[in-house]
Formats: C-alpha cells, structure tokens, sequence
C-alpha cells in the first residue's frame, strides 16, 4: 500500500525537475579524428585524417589519435581564423584542440603534407574565413588535396 505511492511520488518529483530546467546552450561534445597510414574504405589513399572534414560546434573538443606512426597535425598558415590559435602537434601523440572561434580551420600533416595528407575543421555554421583560407598558397599534392575538401565542404553546406 505504501511502496506504490512512494513511487509516484517519486515519479512526479523527477517529472517537475524536468520541466523546470531552464532551456541551456547543448553541452560542448568531443570528436575523434584518426591519423591513419591507409584509409579505411580504400587501401590506394595513403596517409590520411578521418575523417578528413569535420563539422563541430563552438567549443567542441578535437582529439587527433595516433592510430598509426609517423603523423602529426599542425594548422596550415593563413588557414584558421584571425583570431584562432595556431598549433603544431608532436609526432605520434594524442593531441586535443578544443576550438572557440568560428570558422574554417585547414591543417596538415608535416612529414606528408606535400603527399596531400590534410584536413578541414568547420566551427559553428559560417565559413567566414572560407575565402581566405582557399586562397592559402599549398605545394604539390596538398594543393588538390585541399581543392577536393573545400568543393566536398560547400558542397554539403
Ligand atoms: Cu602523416
């Protein structure tokens, strides 16, 4: 007789507690992105981040995981927002970037960044920055490498 009332109660005091919390901003998440040797759906791309465009909210966290040896993960120069801190991994470390401006965020992997080994981060909905960042000087295969990011970026705006 007494258990079944305890439990509606219960039950209604956890009900009020949700309605009465107030609407917040959705908590900051936290995403992976692979520095790999090989792609997994196809063994002929060699030395790769996946994915390779990342979409993420203001003040997400980004962990590069060193699946493989041999990579690291630096921003590209004039790639990242004005405001944006730059930043240069060390090789074969798990490395965290937790991004707080808006933007478009182009990095590379040094030792292979001339094979095209590169990555996109997109931070918040505007790619204010996108013009710039696609003007960017690159060298050897990067350059198509980035051509193809940005094109698959807009794209699927
Ligand atoms: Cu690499």
């Amino acid at each position: 007789m007494f258990m079944p009332m305890l439990n509606t109660r219960l039950r209604s005091t956890a009900i009020a507690a949700l309605m009465c919390t107030p609407a917040l901003p959705a908590a900051a998440e936290e995403f992976e992105i692979l520095m790999l040797n090989t792609a997994a759906e196809n063994a002929q791309h060699t030395n790769v981040f996946a994915p390779d465009i990342l979409r993420i909210q203001l003040g997400d966290t980004v962990t590069f995981i060193p699946t493989d040896k041999g990579h690291n993960t630096a921003s590209k120069r004039g790639m990242i927002p004005q405001r944006a801190e730059p930043w240069n991994s060390p090789m074969d470390e798990k490395f965290s970037l937790t991004l707080t401006v808006p933007g478009v965020y182009g990095y590379i992997c040094l030792p292979h960044y001339e094979m095209g080994m590169v990555g996109l981060i997109i931070v918040g909905d505007e790619m204010q920055n996108l013009d710039a960042a696609k003007d960017a000087r690159q060298v050897g295969s990067a350059r198509g490498a980035f051509r193809d990011l940005f094109a698959r970026a807009e794209g699927s705006q």
